[in-house]
């Protein structure tokens, strides 16, 4: 990250706004990116450090890891520092130029040494292949739900036997008990990180459109729809979670 990036807080949403308009990865989104995720994903920074162990396990000799909707390249790097075999290369997607630009930099000043290409580009136009380890930490979310499916078949279709997708999302809850229950708690998280009410109602209205989250069984579902022979919850911190699929 840069210095300047990483002391930055995100005051986004703090003043009132006369119109809330659709969240978008802009340049200021990108400016205080780490706080901004940090403050409002619990279990964020644990997830990060974890994927760099699936890395370790997973990553094939001659095969290529992927970080789709990559943000500034907090789970590439984790996984660059952990991959064990030396004729690997990672492949990171992030369809917002801000963000882009800020990986790219922060993957310049990065000691590893796994080759590593940064495209600025939808996920759902790259092509995948000889892939160990495919990333989609809280990037499904953002697609339209019925775009989900089609998205996990072309990320199957391009692994390699005994390769490992780990998907990481918020959740909804089908029953309203289990939601009231994990939304308290979230909330409860994000006052105890310092948004006020006002933030934090100004930023829900933003991305109510946006960020669409599924349940447990319907991300499963899917999985296996996709074709993954194995599917493994390995993480939950109220409502964001995260499954190991392997194909
Ligand atoms: C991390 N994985 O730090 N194509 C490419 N990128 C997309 C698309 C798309 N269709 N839709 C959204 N994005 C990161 C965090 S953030 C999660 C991921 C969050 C990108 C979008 O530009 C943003 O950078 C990222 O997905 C989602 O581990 O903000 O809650």
């Amino acid at each position: 990250m840069k210095p300047t990036d990483k002391q930055q807080r995100d005051d986004i949403f703090a003043e009132p706004k006369e119109m809330i308009v659709d969240f978008t990865f802009d340049e200021r989104v990108a400016s205080v990116f780490p706080d901004m995720i940090r403050r409002s994903v619990p279990g964020y920074g644990e997830i990060i450090a974890l994927l760099g162990l699936f890395a370790e396990q997973y990553a094939q000799p001659g095969s290529t890891l992927y970080d789709l909707g990559c943000s500034l390249g907090a789970a590439t790097l984790s996984l660059r520092r952990r991959i064990q075999p030396a004729d690997c290369n990672i492949i990171a997607v992030d369809s917002s130029a801000a963000m882009v630009e800020r990986c790219r930099d922060n993957i310049a000043h990065d000691l590893a040494t796994t080759p590593v290409e940064v495209i600025c580009g939808d996920i759902r136009e790259v092509a995948i292949s000889k892939a160990s380890v495919v990333v989609l930490n809280f990037t499904l979310q953002f697609l339209p739900r019925e775009e989900r499916l089609t998205l996990l078949k072309k990320i199957h279709a391009g692994m390699l036997p005994g390769g490992v997708l780990i998907l990481s999302e918020k959740l909804q809850f089908s029953d309203a008990e289990s939601q009231h229950f994990q939304e308290q708690l979230h909330l409860a998280f994000k006052r105890a990180n310092g948004y006020s009410e006002l933030e934090i109602s100004q930023k829900r209205a933003a991305l109510e459109a946006v960020l669409v989250p599924d349940t447990l069984a319907q991300h499963s579902e899917r999985l296996q729809q996709a074709g993954f022979s194995h599917i493994e919850p390995w993480f939950q911190a109220f409502n964001f979670a995260s499954l190991a699929a392997i194909k």
